[in-house]
């Protein structure tokens, strides 16, 4: 009897656990179904990106002889769940067993926990073997502490792997370059295009797809480029080290508008679905700074992200789920405005950081965490509606990674487990990292008055409205010593205006 081998769309890797000693009989199974493309309303790059990876993973697998039953979204009797696809695959090919890999996301663990019940056959769930600390390495590291550094994980995860590393101690005498790396945009950069593929027959009828089937969706299908096969991808980081590393360091924070890619990797649609493999992005940036291509703040920032934060943040999911998706600690209760759907909004960053979102379903780090995030903390957004944006509107976005980084990195939601300060800033943030502010109908040097920059009023608000939560934290009492030393009229009046900004919000 041939065992049925399940891959899901992120998991789109020729090495990965359940593939392995795959027999000459068994049948490997892609399904394209409903309930997956549905969950949440996901950006229609991102379902096309998903759709093609998947369409060409399944070619390339039959390229070597592997038997391969893909289910199309439109086909005949498909039932539109996971569940549905693996019962009729059984029965098709009379399997009596099914190898799948740890899903990314805990609803889909949770279906196929039951499915051995369900079905009444054996099923095999492996570790997954993409990620480089297991989710058992992660729990044992974070036994005891009560909140958690990434710092901390990352050398041990540096001196486990051998990156960077001379002898036991790090290249450089520094493990961390990050205060290097902070230089605002200067003017006149010279920003390489990013890495694009014209769409071929498969892609193409993908799109169409898409375009019929989730018409209302958030986000433009029109200019797809996304890499969507390993060779591709592969060329895809081969021209960021060659193109964009050396700046990656320098420039890892900076805003421009009409730049929407700066020099950062987009990668990470690609990691995440299984085309690229961290450990080889990560030593493929080493190698680059061994050979005098790349300085040492870019290459170690590089690495930082990839085997520091993206293992971190996964490690933090598996340890804290479900309970994690629950938490709110600063009780924020506001509904998400409608704007970060339609980007109608006076406040240039956030227009240009939703229509950059809206059209690449891609926004770099800082634009995320700094603008987009940041006006939903200050605004007091509740988690549950954060959560949902940043889900749909990325093509990187699964919830294992989504979830950390917005209820834990930028929402404050999970009271400093994860950050040891909420990332809050006020206007001049923005202004010293980007050029937004220069054609903003709002001043971003005013903290009140009509034309004040919201941020710079809603971070104050902000501060006074958790100071019960945050006044203790001893990163945060130079700024409350700040707010305290205002003037009593203008504290009044900041209060005020947000007051008011956030009433009409709603
Ligand atoms: P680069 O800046 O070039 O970084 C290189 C790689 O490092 C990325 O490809 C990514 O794999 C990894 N990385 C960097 N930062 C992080 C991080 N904080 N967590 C995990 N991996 C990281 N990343 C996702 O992959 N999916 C998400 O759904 C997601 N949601 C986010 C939501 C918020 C609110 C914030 C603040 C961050 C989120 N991130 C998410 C992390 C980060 O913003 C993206 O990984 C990054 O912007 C992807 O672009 P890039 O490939 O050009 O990254
Ligand atoms: C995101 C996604 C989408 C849009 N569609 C599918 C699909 O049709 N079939 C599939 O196997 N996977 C899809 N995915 C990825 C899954 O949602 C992902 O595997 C789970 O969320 C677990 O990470
Ligand atoms: Fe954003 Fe304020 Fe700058 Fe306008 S002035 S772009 S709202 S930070």
């Amino acid at each position: 009897m041939p065992d049925l081998r399940l891959i899901l769309g992120d998991q789109l890797s020729r090495n990965i656990a359940s593939l392995d000693s795959l027999a000459a009989g068994d049948v490997v199974l892609l399904c394209e179904v409903q309930e997956e493309a549905s969950y949440v309303r996901h950006h229609r790059k991102k379902i096309a990106f998903i759709f093609s990876a998947m369409r060409h993973f399944a070619m390339e697998l039959e390229e070597e002889g592997i038997r391969v039953d893909y289910i199309r979204l439109d086909e005949p009797g498909n039932t539109g769940s996971l569940t549905g696809e693996v019962q009729r695959a059984l029965a098709r090919h009379r399997s009596e067993r099914v190898i799948c890999t740890h899903p990314g996301e805990w609803r889909v663990l949770q279906d196929m926990r039951a499915w051995q019940d369900q079905l009444g056959i054996p099923v095999e769930i492996r570790a997954d073997n993409r990620f480089l600390s297991t989710k058992e390495e992660f729990a044992e590291w974070a036994r005891g502490r009560k909140q958690l550094r990434m710092e901390y994980f990352y050398r041990e995860m540096r001196r486990r792997l051998g990156i960077l590393l001379e002898g036991e101690q790090p290249l450089g005498g520094r493990w961390n370059f990050d205060s290097e790396n902070r230089r605002p945009p200067a003017s006149g950069l010279l920003i390489p295009q990013p890495h694009m593929v014209e769409p071929d027959a498969i892609t193409r009828e993908v799109l169409e797809l898409v375009a019929s089937r989730f018409p209302d969706n958030f986000g433009e299908l029109e200019s797809f480029h996304f890499a969507v096969t390993r060779k591709q991808a592969l060329a895809a980081l081969e021209l960021f080290i060659t193109e964009r590393l050396a700046d990656f360091g320098d420039y890892q924070d900076a805003m421009l508008s009409g730049q929407p890619w700066m020099y950062h990797s987009h990668i990470s649609m690609y990691l995440n679905c299984g085309l690229l493999d961290p450990l080889e992005c990560a030593q493929a940036a080493e190698q680059a700074y061994l050979e005098g291509r790349a300085p040492l703040n870019a290459v170690e920032g590089f690495i930082r992200q990839i085997i520091g934060w993206r293992e971190f943040v996964r490690g933090i999911y598996w340890l804290r789920m479900p309970q994690y998706r629950e938490l709110n600690a600063l009780n924020a209760t506001r509904r998400l405005p409608w704007f970060y759907w339609d980007g109608n909004t006076e406040l240039n960053c956030l227009r240009q950081c939703i229509a950059e979102t809206r059209q690449h379903a891609y926004a770099h780090h800082i634009q995320r965490l700094m603008v987009l995030g940041n006006f939903a903390l200050l605004a007091g957004i509740h988690p549950d509606d954060v959560n949902e944006w940043f889900l749909v509107v990325y093509a990187d976005a699964y919830e294992w990674v989504e979830l950390p980084n917005v209820t834990g990195m930028s929402q404050f939601a999970d009271g400093g487990y994860l950050a040891s300060k909420p990332y809050a800033a006020s206007g001049s943030y923005i202004n010293r990292m980007s050029d937004y502010c220069r054609a903003c109908r709002y001043d971003v040097k005013q903290r009140t008055g009509e034309d004040a920059c919201p941020f710079n009023y809603l971070y104050w608000d902000f501060l006074e409205r958790n100071r019960s939560l945050l006044a203790a934290n001893p990163r945060m009492s130079m700024t409350y010593r700040t707010w305290e030393r205002m003037d009593e009229r203008e504290r009044v009046d900041i209060l005020a205006l947000a007051r008011s900004f956030l009433d009409a919000l709603e």
